[in-house]
């Protein structure tokens, strides 16, 4: 891993100019800029009356924040752009048709719902090759198709992570000049030292899952948000492994493959770490509907590796 220098100077798109497609570019800058205005609705949100729920619920049955909400439209508005075919956003039920671009874009606006008002939260984007939505039928689409991934912390500081042209870079939102500066490159996920988890489902893991979460874990300390984006960050920069396996009341997991298992999963391995459903990399899994959900373990290679190797032993046959 390489730091930024304090005085970096080198902004997302000039990072990005030479590494990726201009498309793709274009893409990822937007997103960027659309979580500086995210940000600025989050950081005052206390005071404007914009916490709380709007009394609906979304698609998967969850009831919507008013940020959810916001965030929603924020995003949407923010990336149809010419090169977008497609948007399939966590608030809505359908696949959104945008346009005739070669990319279908998922998007979770609002991840880690449950903190808003109180603690990090983030957004998540995965940049799909081709038409989604079409294809998902026969197992044609897989985290494979994805061709870059983002997400972001509204923490101090906030940050922007971005898997793309091969390699992994991190960048610090700069509030004066509102530019998202390089604050590190080519990012190597190290040796574990956290096990984030939410431990109080024990009792709902099947007997196999209990012993890889074990086996995981061994010798990490404890950290869990309920964040995703926060956790991962931590695994990211200071090695660990983030578990949402499957349990009796998820019999498929809780998080959802397109714009939460893929893009996440895409950064994990990107920067030589491990995302797996237990079984093997999640990018190799067959999606076939939007809002599909899966397991989703991630981080420091040897630890999911460790959760893989127990799952194995231990799966009933
Ligand atoms: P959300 O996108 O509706 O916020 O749901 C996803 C979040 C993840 O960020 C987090 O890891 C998980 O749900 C927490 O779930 P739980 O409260 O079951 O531990
Ligand atoms: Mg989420």
């Amino acid at each position: 891993m390489t730091s930024g220098s304090p005085a970096s100077r080198t902004d997302l798109a000039g990072f990005l100019a030479g590494r990726v497609s201009t498309d793709v570019c274009a893409i990822l800058v937007r997103f960027a800029e659309a979580s500086a205005t995210l940000r600025d609705a989050l950081a005052v949100a206390p005071l404007s009356g914009m916490l709380g729920k709007t009394g609906d619920t979304n698609v998967q049955g969850e009831s919507t924040a008013k940020l959810d909400e916001r965030a929603n439209d924020i995003f949407c508005d923010a990336l149809r752009l010419p090169s977008v075919a497609r948007i399939i956003s966590e608030e809505e039920a359908e696949v959104v048709e945008v346009g005739d671009g070669p990319y279908t874009l998922a998007f979770d606006p609002l991840d880690g719902s449950s903190n808003i008002g109180y603690s990090s939260v983030g957004s998540i984007l995965g940049i799909y090759e081709g038409i989604l939505g079409d294809a998902f039928t026969g197992g044609a689409v897989t985290g494979r198709l994805l061709v870059a991934s983002a997400f972001t912390v509204y923490g101090l500081p906030t940050m922007l992570v971005v898997a793309a042209g091969g390699e992994v870079a991190s960048f610090a939102f700069e509030p004066d000049e509102r530019a998202w500066l390089l604050a590190a490159e080519r990012l190597s996920v190290p040796e574990a030292a956290y096990t984030s988890i939410n431990w109080t489902y024990h009792d709902r893991w099947p007997a196999h899952v209990q012993q890889a979460v074990q086996a995981a874990s061994d010798g990490l300390r404890g950290r869990y948000s309920g964040s995703m984006v926060e956790d991962i960050l931590r695994v990211l920069l200071a090695g660990g492994v983030f578990m949402y396996p499957e349990d009796s009341s998820s019999p498929q997991g809780k998080l959802r493959m397109l714009y939460e298992v893929g893009p996440i999963g895409f950064v994990m391995e990107t920067a030589g770490g491990g995302a797996s459903d237990g079984a093997g990399s999640v990018l190799d899994v067959p999606i076939t509907a939007p809002h599909q959900r899966g397991p989703f373990i991630a981080g420091s290679a040897e630890a999911v590796a460790r959760y893989e190797a127990a799952y194995a032993e231990g799966r009933p046959d």
